[in-house]
């Protein structure tokens, strides 16, 4: 538990956007317990020695790397720009996982009446984006000239405007683009929230809490993907049934009490399981199946 001599952590989150919900949720379900108070900076991690710093998340990657924080959850897409930015031999923050919200892809949109014939129809346009990093790079590893128009926010309104071709940006049901008249016409990156850590040796004390920090934020991860599945199967049909279990390879059999011919199945699946699936093992002679939510695991 923490003391008060413990040195406390530091972790960078979005104080509010997109991740904000899913951060914080995240950082509760690793057993943190904090109070958060409207337009707070720092939230005190009241159980651990782990405080919560609130920022905007283009800052987060900066934050991390000049060591302000151990942690930080951000963007792979905010990761990449703000890494690219870095001068040569510059110590980026290392991204220790990625996490399973923030889903989104950063993509070159064209307006709806104009012709699009693959890369070449990329070549010497004018494409608005926030990101002129990433795209810069995926345009040079194509060897593709083309003028990048930086632009800070409000890109899907460039081509309108006659300041660019076509876009580049952040999709993530498309609405945005079909809203102003663009399709998407290539992924240039795909994108999830991480947990980044300092490229800084972190001190002992800390260090102990930090990775102790990331296991459980791993076991939420693996939890989230994950049931318990209990079931009555014919010993004949055990390997058919072993088989329809997604990803659990080793399955916990047990005797049955007054019976030879059936036994009890228990397995954690790692992905959801679905009607259809319960379907199939019913079909496959399994009877009494139960599928039961996982709240923690520690590999
Ligand atoms: O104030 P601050 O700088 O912290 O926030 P922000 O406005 O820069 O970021 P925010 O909250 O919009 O997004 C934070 C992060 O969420 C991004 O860096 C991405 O990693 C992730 N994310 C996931 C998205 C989206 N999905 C997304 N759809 N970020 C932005 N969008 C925008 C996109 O730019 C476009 O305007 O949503 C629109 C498109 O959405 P669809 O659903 O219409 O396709
Ligand atoms: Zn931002």
């Amino acid at each position: 538990m923490s003391t008060r001599s413990t040195p406390r952590l530091r972790i960078a989150i979005q104080k509010s956007g997109r991740l904000t919900d899913n951060s914080l949720d995240l950082l509760a379900r690793c057993g943190l317990r904090f109070s958060r108070a409207r337009d707070q900076l720092v939230c005190f991690g009241e159980n651990l020695p782990l405080d919560i710093l609130l920022v905007r998340d283009d800052d987060i990657p900066g934050l991390v790397q000049e060591d302000a924080c151990e942690l930080g959850i951000v963007g792979q897409n905010v990761i990449a720009e703000k890494g690219l930015a870095l001068p040569d031999g510059g110590a980026a923050p290392t991204e220790v996982t990625a996490l399973d919200f923030g889903r989104c892809r950063l993509s070159i949109a064209v307006p709806d009446e104009s012709v699009y014939a693959g890369l070449e129809s990329i070549r010497g346009r004018r494409i608005a984006t926030s990101y002129p990093r990433v795209l810069g790079r995926w345009l040079a590893d194509r060897g593709l000239a083309a003028d990048i128009v930086a632009q800070a926010g409000a890109v899907e309104i460039a081509p309108r405007l006659g300041r660019a071709d076509m876009i580049c940006d952040l999709v993530s049901t498309g609405a945005t683009l079909a809203a102003n008249g663009l399709r998407e016409v290539e992924v240039v990156f795909e994108s999830r929230a991480a947990v980044i850590r300092t490229p800084v040796p972190v001190a002992p004390e800390k260090a102990e809490w930090l990775d102790r920090l990331m296991q459980r934020i791993e076991g939420v991860q693996k939890v989230d993907g994950s049931k318990y599945i209990m079931l009555h199967a014919p010993r004949a049909a055990l390997a058919r049934i072993t088989a329809l279990l997604p990803g659990s390879e080793h399955p916990t059999i047990l005797p049955l009490d007054g019976t030879d011919e059936k036994v009890a199945l228990h397995a954690v699946c790692r992905e959801n399981v679905f009607w259809e699936t319960l379907e199939s093992l019913k079909g496959a002679g399994a009877t009494s199946i139960l599928v039961l939510p996982v709240e923690k695991m520690l590999a």
